[in-house]
């Protein structure tokens, strides 16, 4: 006996992602539905490569009731219309906006990180999924975190231009081509040109000086990981089609040697250490796309200070910080609070 889940937002990158997963991972479904904005009616999806489709219904008038859990990408407008709706239909929601990450009544939840804060999605009914950049990293800091208590954490991020959507991979493209070829560049999702370039700016600008992105990995980390883990970053927008990478810097309250951080990194859920320290020897974007881990690499003491680890961490955004994230909030609440069969 499976789950009768609906996939909302299922025609963009996430939602197509979320659908694949789903698939890969044998989720046992007994009814499946996907639904997206008017535009989109009719349109038959793929689920990955099984060779099958569905056909996406209009989400203003999708009836909620009867259906166990819904996993929402469709950005917080869209969400903080119909997630109410459908949370109240006894339909729970895994939401990818930012809407409810840090609403005390909403879990926000990596499952190989805090799977026991699940536990409170009666409240609203609703389980938020963090941000991609903060996912990975919290994968990756956990199990040092439990071994030698991390205070603090400086992260620089390079992140794919597939976090700003579809549109985002166009405007990649298209500029690479509008380059060689001599024509004029298109310069729209981003505020500068994104080809041959990197952009110290994701999301809105803050009155404090840094970005939302920037601020999301701060007070998110906080959530799932430890309110008393002080968290600095800089996020920075990178020509990469897919796959978020991160220089990550911490500082533990316990000494822990670059030897034992490795040993740990290796039995930890969800990471892959692959940190050879020779030419080659660690992982970068294009060859974690599709994947479900945590690659980390590059794992060095930081002799500037005391007790200092420097790490580099990559993880495909599409996957782990987003679609992959979800399912696996669903397998979660499934084994915890929806058992079937
Ligand atoms: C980016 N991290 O790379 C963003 C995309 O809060 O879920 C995801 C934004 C979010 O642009």
């Amino acid at each position: 006996m499976g789950y009768r889940i609906v996939v909302a937002g299922a025609t963009g990158n996430v939602g197509r992602e979320v659908l694949a997963i789903l698939a890969e991972r044998e989720f046992p479904i007994d009814a499946l539905a996907a639904v997206a904005s008017s535009r989109s009616q009719g349109t038959e999806v793929e689920i990955g490569d099984t060779g099958r489709t569905v056909k996406c219904q209009n989400i203003d008038n999708f009836d909620w009731s009867g259906w166990d859990m819904a996993i929402f990408a469709i950005g917080s407008d869209a969400t903080a219309i119909h997630a109410p709706k459908a949370a109240a239909a006894g339909c729970i929601v895994i939401d990818n906006s930012s809407l409810y990450r840090m609403d005390p009544d909403v879990p926000l939840i990596v499952p190989e990180v805090n799977p026991e804060a699940i536990d409170g999605y009666t409240a609203r009914n609703i389980i938020a999924n963090p941000n991609c950049s903060t996912a990975q990293m919290v994968v990756a800091l956990k199990p040092l975190h439990d071994a030698a208590t991390i205070e603090r954490v400086v992260v620089s991020t390079y992140q794919s231009v597939s976090g700003a959507g579809k549109a985002g991979m166009d405007e990649l493209w298209n500029q690479t081509r509008q380059i060689f070829v001599g024509d004029e560049k298109d310069v729209q999702k981003f505020t500068k040109q994104i080809a041959f370039n990197v952009i110290p700016h994701i999301d809105k600008f803050l009155d404090d000086g840094s970005t939302k992105e920037e601020w999301k990995m701060v007070v998110e980390t906080k959530k799932i990981l430890d309110p008393k883990i002080k968290v600095t970053a800089t996020c920075v927008r990178v020509p990469v089609f897919v796959g978020h990478s991160e220089a990550i810097n911490i500082e533990t309250k316990d000494e822990l040697s670059a030897e034992e951080a490795q040993r740990i990194l290796r039995e930890a859920p969800g990471v892959v250490l692959h940190d050879k320290r020779e030419d080659g020897g660690y992982i970068t974007p294009v060859e974690c796309v599709g994947d479900f881990a945590t690659f980390v690499s590059r794992v060095r003491d930081d002799p500037t200070v005391d007790n200092g680890l420097n790490l580099w961490c990559v993880s495909d955004n599409l996957r782990k910080g987003a679609a992959l994230n979800a399912v696996q909030i669903a397998e979660l609440l499934g084994r915890r609070h929806l058992k079937k069969g």
